[in-house]
């Protein structure tokens, strides 16, 4: 981030700066749809807009500044001045202007020019397209683990961690039909009967497999596209930073109805998601820490069980020993036993099991 964020701010300085603001304006009337930013809808495409959707997560703020910012004003700077050189070549070297042609070949300097102005222009795009690249590769601890398969033609959605399985979307019935989705005020081709639901704010692990063919899941405000493999396990991770419902659509080829498998996510409160969890027969992070915390006492309450059954055995022949009723190979069998449970009771209880055993050869004395 360092790096990064040094040359943005630098960046920034300089498109403040008078000389570059008449670059800006240009590529801001050529970004006409910048103004139609402020009223498009959250997580879902709006009329006549031309811009990307609004970013629900960092990620995709980020693929949006290093669009705006590096890739738009190169590519525009780079189609003007061709379309320059071509007009003025037009103009100025046409039959009219020039009728005797000169005929040489080979300019040094141009060539070393177009040769190092273009892997220049490159190398400073890789700077900033690696930087992202890492940052969607570099995933921090997930507090959600999610997977969606695709299906011919909808999706499947697990969570694997939380015991929530096989929710399955389909394109709404009502969705499909576009009058009828005017009047329900929905959108058209992309509302399903079940969806995805996830807590805002926090961070999600996304898995992605296929079932039959390869399909891509993809949700354009999370600026996350991801194929669905079968046989692969594709993964990425977006945290979702405003509560509300975002649309997408399979994003690969997948046959007739590819068209027709949308993707709808609903970004809830950690309450709201809780409630969700446990409604679909799951547990939360919660309840499932509860379980664990309650498994490891009983293990450890077993285990301290089995620790003093086994000081009764060692104990039993010791007592034996000190009648003198006791042979050497009960003696040995016994605290044979003793050794080999006192491992595992060491483990998980702090008390052990084998520091009774010496007093019991004492006592034979
Ligand atoms: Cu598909």
């Amino acid at each position: 981030m360092g790096i990064k964020g040094l040359f943005r701010r630098g960046l920034k300085k300089l498109l403040s700066g008078t000389a570059a603001k008449a670059v800006v304006a240009a590529t801001a009337v050529l970004a006409v749809p910048a103004i139609a930013f402020a009223q498009d809808l959250v997580g879902q495409p709006t009329d006549k807009s031309m811009n990307w959707q609004p970013a629900a997560t960092s990620l995709k703020g980020e693929t949006i500044w290093f669009y705006n910012a590096i890739l738009f004003p190169i590519i525009t700077a780079i189609c003007v001045l061709v379309l320059g050189l071509l007009l003025w070549i037009v103009v100025r070297y046409n039959k009219r202007a020039n009728p005797v042609a000169r005929k040489f070949s080979h300019n040094t300097v141009i060539e070393v020019l177009w040769t190092v102005l273009p892997v220049a222009v490159l190398v400073f795009i890789a700077f900033f397209s690696l930087s992202l690249l890492r940052d969607y590769n570099d995933m921090p601890t997930p507090d959600v683990v999610v997977k969606a398969t695709g299906n011919q033609w909808y999706w499947t959605y697990d969570y694997p961690e939380l015991g929530v399985s096989d929710v399955e979307a389909r394109l709404l019935p009502d969705a499909a039909d576009l009058k009828k989705a005017h009047a329900k005020n929905i959108p058209y081709l992309l509302e399903t009967d079940n969806y995805m639901v996830l807590p805002v704010d926090k961070v999600i692990h996304i898995e992605t497999t296929g079932s039959d063919v390869i399909h891509s899941w993809t949700v354009p405000a999370f600026g996350v596209k991801i194929d669905a493999i079968p046989g692969r396990l594709n993964n990425g991770w977006f945290k979702v930073n405003k509560i509300g419902t975002y649309y997408g659509q399979c994003s690969e080829l997948c046959g007739k109805d590819h068209a027709f498998m949308p993707i709808e996510v609903k970004v809830v409160s950690q309450a709201d998601f809780d409630a969700w969890v446990i409604k679909n027969g799951g547990k939360t992070k919660a309840m499932l820490a509860a379980d664990a915390a309650a498994s490891a006492s009983s293990a450890a309450a077993s285990s301290s069980a089995a620790a003093a059954a086994s000081i009764q055995a060692a104990a039993t022949p010791a007592a034996g020993a000190a009648t003198g009723s006791a042979t050497a190979s009960s003696s040995n069998s016994a605290s044979a036993g003793a050794s080999s449970s006192a491992p595992t009771a060491g483990k998980t209880a702090p008390k052990p099991a084998s520091a009774p055993a010496a007093p019991a050869s004492a006592a034979a004395h």
